[in-house]
């Protein structure tokens, strides 16, 4: 069978008659898909950090950080490089080839972006893959970013154009295209994806993956989120997604982009081993490692690895830039 092409035009209707499949079906796909770009056992780790937590300008209904909302978090400075290395190094100890930084900004000022960037030298020192959320970028700070070696941006659309304004009315859904071109330009690795249980429809998920596959690249990284209910927030109660669709909604990410990483996110301490088994054969083939997203909880370490060992999942080690490659000495 040839590789599957990497189409930017597909349909709403070709994308609902890939939703509507039965379910055998969608996943039988979905699996001979990713076994053409992938080794179908192998799964990417990465870990999270709040650096900079809550106190957000933004009124984003599902998060924890809004200023808007009482969700009794305590809200947190930018935190002191010293830190951000020491749970670096805690998490490549652990197995996490890629270390993902998250600030509650609209965007960042240029003087916040100078202590990001002394994080991301110093985490790519540790010889880790390098991520950062930030919020809205310029043209001029994408390119600082990729200057400092920065391997990917997150920036989630989060969901469909048509939904965008029963989630978040602070930003445009073309604010956050307008970034992800920027820091596309800059040649960084994009990270996009959404958050699905958040009293979307069937139509709003497959235009969310519509828009997310016709982008001119797809994103390298494409996480989608399971809505984590935070009690303070408007979406708090939310009726939730049914897992099986949930399923589907990554076998068709897998379909409209082959060559993703598609990412197994937030959420999963709510979802059952099977569930989560479900989603690899639909092609996950990423997810976040460790007790911690941002705010919330993640499985703990030791369960992941025991699910790991269970399906006979391995870690896809880093794959290093040539810059970043640690040499210690002749014939290494
Ligand atoms: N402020 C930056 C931004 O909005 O891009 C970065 C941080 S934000 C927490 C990163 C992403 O996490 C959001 O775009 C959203 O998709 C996801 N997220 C936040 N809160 C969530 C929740 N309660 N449940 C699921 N996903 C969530
Ligand atoms: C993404 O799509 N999910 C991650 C990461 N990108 C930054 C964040 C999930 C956050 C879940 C809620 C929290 O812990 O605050
Ligand atoms: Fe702020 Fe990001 Fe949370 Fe929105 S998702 S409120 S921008 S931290």
């Amino acid at each position: 069978m040839s590789a599957a092409e990497l189409r930017h035009d597909w349909s709403l209707d070709e994308i609902r008659a890939l939703f509507a499949l039965p379910f055998n079906d969608l996943l039988f796909r979905a699996q001979s898909v990713h076994r053409q770009y992938f080794d179908p056992n192998q799964v990417q780790v990465s870990t999270l950090l709040s650096i900079k937590t809550g106190a957000c300008a933004e009124d984003c209904a599902y998060c924890s950080q809004s200023a808007k909302y009482d969700t009794g978090l305590e809200r947190e400075k930018l935190l002191p490089l010293d830190e951000v290395i020491a749970a670096a190094q805690t998490a490549k100890d652990k197995g996490s080839t890629r270390f993902c930084m998250g600030a509650a900004w609209r965007n960042p000022t240029d003087k916040n972006l100078d202590k990001v960037i002394d994080m991301i030298t110093a985490v790519r020192g540790l010889g880790m893959e390098t991520c950062v959320t930030l919020g809205m970028l310029t043209g001029t700070q994408a390119q600082r970013l990729r200057e400092a070696g920065l391997d990917y941006y997150n920036h989630n659309l989060d969901t469909s154009p048509e939904f965008y304004g029963n989630v978040i009315t602070t930003r445009t859904f073309q604010d956050r295209l307008d970034t992800l071109k920027h820091v596309r330009e800059a040649g960084i690795n994009v990270c996009s994806g959404g958050i699905l249980g958040m009293g979307e429809n069937g139509t709003d998920r497959a235009r969310m993956l519509q828009e997310l596959s016709n982008l001119e690249q797809h994103p390298e990284s494409v996480p989608i989120n399971m809505l984590v209910q935070i009690e303070g927030t408007p979406l708090y109660g939310s009726d939730t997604i049914d897992s099986l669709e949930f399923v589907r909604s990554i076998a068709v990410a897998r379909i409209l982009m082959p060559k993703s990483y598609v990412r197994l996110s937030a959420g999963r301490t709510d979802m059952s081993d099977e569930t989560q088994a479900l989603c690899f054969l639909a092609g996950a083939n990423s997810i976040f490692y460790g007790e911690r997203l941002l705010t919330t909880d993640n499985p703990d370490a030791d369960h992941d690895q025991q699910l790991f060992d269970r399906l006979g999942i391995n870690r896809q080690e880093v794959e290093l830039a040539a810059d970043q490659q640690v040499c210690c000495g002749a014939g290494t």
